[in-house]
């Protein structure tokens, strides 16, 4: 009897703990990591030559740092994450996170959900965010299933999945990579089962995209950035990110075989979409 008590005292505690996680994630525009990052200087001195933007121990380094004052919504789209996957996800599915840099989605699940509700396997190009990524898992919930793999997401044999979700990665893949890479992941998809694609996007309309674009500069303003620091981001970042229209991605999702998707968030040029497999 006194061991039920403990045992219903502990999970209530542990609930309380994940409960508290996640409206702080959903009420607050940061991470989740418990490490303080570097914060991001990489572009506040004039450099000769810009070089293209990689995702290599600099940047990893300041990571958390960058992507909080760099992506409108991140934090909340964070939180989002796992309302959705406690709706959506079967108990014990798999997720994968594709472009998962240092797994900031795969602890946002963790961090709301219990260590049997799902497994998760982030997968990343980069050597450097792969480390740190395995790291952090290890040590911040060590009782869940979380893996990391280092590929390529356009080549790797997906196994079948409850949820994916691809947040600020399709971006980076050379356009004519995109669509193909969405069709393996319709068909890695579960009956049942929902991808979250999260991109920057830019506006079909010349006027309405730099009313966007010179907003979202003042909102990397207001987070501290320099103009500087704004303009040599953008040189390194041209060719590298390249973004497409919200229509463009949705028709992206129909042509990959997605029947239904949605735009749930939107905040200046950066969106979430949620596709649906029947
Ligand atoms: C987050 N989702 O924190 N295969 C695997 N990984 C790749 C590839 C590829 N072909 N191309 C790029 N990447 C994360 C943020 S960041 C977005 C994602 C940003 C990886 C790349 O190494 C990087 O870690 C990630 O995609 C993009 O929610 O920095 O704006």
């Amino acid at each position: 009897m006194q061991g039920l008590f403990w045992f219903t005292v502990l999970t209530d505690c542990s609930d309380l703990r994940r409960t508290r996680k996640l409206r702080n994630l959903i009420n607050n525009s940061g991470l989740i990591m418990s490490d303080a990052s570097y914060r991001d200087a990489i572009f506040s001195t004039p450099l000769d030559k810009v070089a293209r933007f990689s995702f290599d121990e600099q940047v990893v380094a300041c990571f958390p740092d960058m992507i909080r004052r760099s992506v409108p919504g991140y934090g909340q789209i964070l939180g989002m994450l796992s309302l959705i996957a406690q709706r959506h996800l079967r108990h014990g599915a798999h997720v994968y996170d594709l472009g998962c840099s240092l797994g900031a989605s795969g602890l946002a699940l963790a961090g709301a959900m219990p260590a049997d509700a799902f497994r998760y396997t982030g997968v990343d190009l980069s050597p450097a965010m792969v480390g740190k990524a395995r790291q952090t898992f290890l040590e911040e919930c060590p009782d869940h299933a979380m893996r990391v793999e280092e590929a390529d997401i356009r080549t790797l044999k997906y196994a079948p999945s409850g949820m994916i979700i691809l947040n600020f990665t399709l971006q980076f893949l050379p356009p004519a990579d995109r669509d193909a890479l969405l069709a393996r992941l319709y068909a890695a998809l579960e009956p049942g089962g929902v991808l979250i694609l999260s991109e920057k996007t830019v506006d079909a309309d010349e006027r309405d995209n730099a009313w966007r674009v010179e907003r979202y500069h003042d909102f990397k303003r207001a987070n501290g950035y320099s103009d500087l620091e704004i303009s040599q981001k953008r040189t390194a970042l041209e060719n590298v990110l390249v973004p497409d229209t919200l229509e463009a991605l949705h028709e992206r999702l129909k042509q990959a075989g997605f029947p239904r998707s949605m735009t749930w968030f939107q905040y200046l040029n950066f969106a979430s979409l949620i596709a649906f497999k029947p």
